[in-house]
């Protein structure tokens, strides 16, 4: 089983595509070369909880954000949050919006939604999924804790390449209304926001209405 999974993986060449979880910090390189880790790997790529470090992360706001580096031509993107040590439920989705992806490159959502019951120093995981053309799903994982004083990434780090757009699946792209509303019984609380750093430049409502710029 292993040794054909090998040359499958060395046959397709895919390995050095899929997508890498650049903030928060992912628990391991998943796309080094020669890494043991599989994307395709549910829930985590095989990366155990605490591999890497713990990256501070707010309870609420700006900071909450998610930055990726996208390889595929375009991508569903989850992101779910599994409260706790360890955590192998994944049940809180952070975009109860579906997210359709399209473009090769740096991706950055803000302002997550958050429960409302989180604490400061709970420990968490946040899982990152994207699907795509093969319909099998790649997954990577961050092991954070929530701390009110936790410093948002820099513009550097949480940014948007030029051509890669997002849209909300279900919304035509000449809807004009500026913040979709989350869908009846979907949204597990708060509402999907606009990101507002990317919104400062003039480049959220683009992203939302898939308007490219
Ligand atoms: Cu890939």
């Amino acid at each position: 089983m292993r040794s054909s999974a090998l040359v499958l993986s060395a046959a397709t060449g895919l390995v050095s595509a899929h997508f890498q979880l650049t903030y928060p910090t992912w628990r391991a390189d998943t796309l080094a070369d020669n890494t043991t880790f599989d994307q395709w790997s549910y829930p985590c790529a095989g990366v155990p909880y605490g591999t890497g470090n713990k990256t501070e992360w707010p309870l609420s706001g700006e900071g909450a954000s998610v930055a990726l580096d996208l390889h595929h031509p375009w991508s569903y993107v989850y992101i779910n949050l599994g409260l706790g040590d360890n955590a192998t439920n994944f049940n809180i989705s952070l975009t109860p919006e579906l997210l359709n992806v399209t473009g090769k490159g740096e991706f950055c959502l803000t302002n997550l939604p958050l429960p409302g019951d989180i604490t400061d120093g709970q420990n968490a995981t946040i899982q990152v999924v994207t699907g795509g053309q093969s319909g099998s799903a790649l997954y990577n994982c961050a092991d954070i804790v929530f701390r009110s004083s936790a410093q948002s990434p820099s513009s550097e780090v949480c940014t948007n390449s030029t051509g890669v757009t997002a849209t909300v699946v279900g919304q035509t792209a000449t809807d004009s209304s500026a913040t979709p509303e989350p869908t009846p019984n979907s949204a597990p609380s708060g509402t999907f926001r606009l990101p507002s750093r990317a919104t400062s430049w003039g480049v959220a409502i683009a992203l939302i209405l898939g308007v490219i710029m």
